[in-house]
């Protein structure tokens, strides 16, 4: 069978992952789910030289049109619960990856698709982009972080309406919504992502991780709890080397040299 992900290794700690099914619009089959939930449950997890991921789609036409419809066409309703679960495992992977993700966008990220770009650390688009959740005009819902994730991204009265009518919205409504950190032309999203991959994989790799872990557990915590978090995983990072050497390279004018302990 061939390979559903593509690894790019573009140095610097930074690794590229393409859903690579351009025929199909990059559409997440069950053999893609596995092979993500094995990148990002495990493979990516375990090597110690990751510091962010960029995470794109082949070809011009979409990152992702979300779940396999053709596979999914005439499946049992045990079927499709099993498949479901296999998704939910996925994306729990994508969401507690202890590294920043980055999607870069192009064309359509619709459904799961969508999902998956809701579920990274942020977004770099195309301007030709067109997101959506139409799980609804299919008779289902958004069910891999959809219903929770925009309306933390949008709004819950946008999320709502996005929901509820299934319809697509642009990259530049995407952009002014707060989805979308930032639009590119065409073609130039990967590199933007990369860049930024780039700016982040150079810093203290304790700190990035410890951040990312602060803010992600307290967004939804009460501010106090939020604020205690941050003490601990600051507490933590006072006790480390690169601590020290952060503040030795800058007084010494040079590049610090990171030590990840
Ligand atoms: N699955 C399988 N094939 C697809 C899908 C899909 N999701 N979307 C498009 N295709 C196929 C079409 O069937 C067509 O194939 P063929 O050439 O063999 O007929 C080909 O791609 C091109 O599609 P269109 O002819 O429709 O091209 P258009 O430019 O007219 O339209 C659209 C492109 C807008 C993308 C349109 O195809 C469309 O609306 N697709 C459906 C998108 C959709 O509803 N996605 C949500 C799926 S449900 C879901 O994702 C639930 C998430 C589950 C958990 C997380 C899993 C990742």
């Amino acid at each position: 069978m061939t390979r559903r992900l593509q690894l790019s290794e573009t140095g610097g700690g930074v690794v590229v992952v393409t859903l690579d099914r351009p025929q199909a619009m990059n559409a997440f089959d069950t053999a893609m789910a596995e092979e993500m939930l094995a990148l990002f449950g495990t493979t990516l997890r375990r090597r110690d030289d990751i510091r962010a991921v960029v995470l794109t789609g082949a070809g011009e036409r979409a990152f992702s049109v979300g779940a396999d419809l053709k596979e999914r066409a005439g499946m049992s309703n045990d079927a499709w619960r099993k498949q479901h679960a296999l998704y939910r495992d996925t994306f729990e992977s994508l969401w507690n990856f202890p590294w920043p993700v980055i999607a870069a966008v192009r064309g359509y990220a619709l459904g799961g698709g969508c999902e998956l770009a809701l579920g990274a650390d942020f977004v770099h688009a195309a301007e030709n982009a067109v997101f959506g959740l139409p799980e609804i005009t299919l008779g289902i819902m958004p069910g891999a972080g959809g219903t929770q994730l925009l309306p933390r991204a949008l709004g819950l009265r946008r999320a709502k309406e996005l929901i509820l009518t299934g319809e697509k919205f642009s990259a530049r409504e995407a952009h002014d919504w707060g989805l979308v950190n930032a639009l590119h032309p065409p073609g130039e999203e990967l590199e933007a992502a990369i860049a930024v991959a780039r700016r982040i994989a150079a810093n203290a790799p304790l700190a990035v991780q410890g951040a990312k872990r602060a803010m992600d557990g307290g967004i939804d915590a009460p501010l106090k709890v939020g604020l205690a978090l941050e003490v601990s995983v600051h507490q933590r990072l006072s006790a480390s080397d690169d601590r020290a050497e952060g503040v030795r390279a800058f007084n010494e004018k040079r590049t610090p040299e990171w030590k990840f302990r």
